[in-house]
């Protein structure tokens, strides 16, 4: 056992050196990081567009004490409601700056962010009424990764329902016939759009809950990765909004199209707006949601997972198994490994993984996941070793401390590394 808690305690350094975060805010609203009651304009680096004023009133946000028993929410959170809505970018509140942006290695950045770009921006934050008892008909407020200008690359909307609150997330899809250099505009024609996804609905109203945005930022097209999770549960993955930026050139250069200019843009904090086309509801006037426990960085690691399942033959006892194993690194569970002889009927399940650690090769990605579950109720440590071989059969190998071993490759089943 001391063995394997050793090699343990190595590969948790070796993973968090693996994914070195660029840097990072972390905001709780609290007194004790400077933020007193009222507007947030100018508290802390929270502005309008380039540091101007947040046009406010009429918007209306302030923080506020925690009047609300919401405990992890501390003394002061921030309140915003939809009493107010425009259509303007530049009057909203924008969090304050990271050092270093996030984005495509040709992403425009046009003054509004910078130092060293980076390819993922992960962002996440508590919301909860401030009615928790009944519905705020008509509330909602919407929040984007952003520049500092409006330029979104991302959208989630949080609403109150006659069933709960909801949340949802927009990207914009840019469908067969896609967009490209020689034709621009195939990437914005009438068959590509924004698309609506409602990621969470009725959601209890009266405790706060918990959204996660990761963002993958990728050169070229249609391929950035954007995961919601909602209370540390994986929601949804769609894309970002590059593809509105790159090809509708209303977004960029101007006409006609400039493949400098028509770009993806930077990230490098957060927006957060009351927007016309969401709704009004003057009924909301100081209530409305509370946000809290906000945090976002920008980095070079991206979410890395691995998915297997399926039977296979363990040639060295001939016995037929089952393997099942889940990580992935943006979620905030570690993920879990199974294995069923089926043949001797004997049972291992993971009940917490301590490390996985990720490995790539030419022709391969290996997972390999470390930690304790049980083996028969009995418990164990474990090394789950998983080899994804792309189109030839992947490779499942368990080693247990009680000395019980296996291993085969999977060819009816499947393990997805990326
Ligand atoms: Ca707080
Ligand atoms: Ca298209
Ligand atoms: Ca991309």
């Amino acid at each position: 056992m001391k063995r394997f808690a050793l090699i343990g305690a190595v590969l948790i350094v070796f993973v968090l050196a693996g994914l070195i975060i660029a840097d990072s805010r972390s905001i709780n609203f609290e007194a004790s990081q400077g933020y007193v009651p009222g507007s947030i304009n100018g508290q802390n680096g929270w502005a309008g567009t380039l540091g101007g004023p947040i046009f406010t009133p009429p918007i209306d946000q302030e923080v506020v004490a925690n009047t609300y028993g919401y405990t992890r929410f501390g003394g002061q959170s921030w309140r915003m409601s939809n009493a107010y809505t425009d259509g303007a970018f530049g009057d909203w509140p924008f969090s304050p700056s990271l050092a270093n942006e996030a984005g495509e290695t040709m992403a425009q950045k046009l003054g509004f962010s910078g130092g060293t770009r980076q390819s993922h921006f992960e962002v996440q934050w508590d919301f909860a009424s401030t009615v928790p008892r009944s519905e705020q008909p008509g509330l909602q407020i919407s929040t984007s990764p952003d520049r500092g200008d409006g330029a979104r690359m991302s959208f989630i909307r949080m609403k109150d329902t006659p069933t709960g609150l909801s949340i949802e997330f927009y990207d914009y899809q840019d469908r067969f016939p896609f967009g490209s250099l020689s034709n621009p505009a195939a990437g914005c024609g009438l068959q590509d759009d924004f698309v609506l996804t409602t990621v969470a609905s009725g959601l209890n109203r009266s405790r706060p809950h918990t959204i996660k945005l990761t963002m993958d930022f990728l050169d070229g097209p249609r391929n950035d990765v954007v995961k919601v999770y909602v209370d540390g549960t994986f929601r949804h993955a769609g894309g970002s909004w590059e593809d509105y930026f790159r090809w509708c050139t209303e977004s960029g250069g101007g006409i006609p199209f400039d493949a400098s200019a028509d770009q993806s843009r930077t990230v490098d904090s957060m927006i957060f707006q009351a927007r016309t086309s969401g709704g009004t509801a003057p009924g909301t006037l100081g209530n409305g949601f509370l946000i809290d426990n906000l945090t976002y960085f920008s980095s070079n690691g991206r979410c890395r997972n691995g998915d297997g399942d399926g039977d296979f033959d363990d040639d060295r006892d001939g016995h037929r198994h089952h393997a099942h194993f889940h990580h992935d690194s943006c979620e905030d569970g570690r993920g879990d490994v199974e294995d069923d002889d089926r043949d001797s009927g004997r049972h291992f399940a993971s009940s917490s993984v301590n490390s996985a650690t990720f490995t790539s090769n030419a022709n391969s990605q290996t997972l390999t996941m470390i930690g304790t579950g049980l083996h028969d109720g009995l418990p164990v440590g474990f090394t789950m070793v998983a080899v994804d071989n792309g189109l030839t059969p992947g490779v499942f190998s368990l080693i247990l401390t009680d000395g019980y071993s296996t291993t085969g490759s999977l060819p009816s089943g499947s393990i997805v590394i990326r």
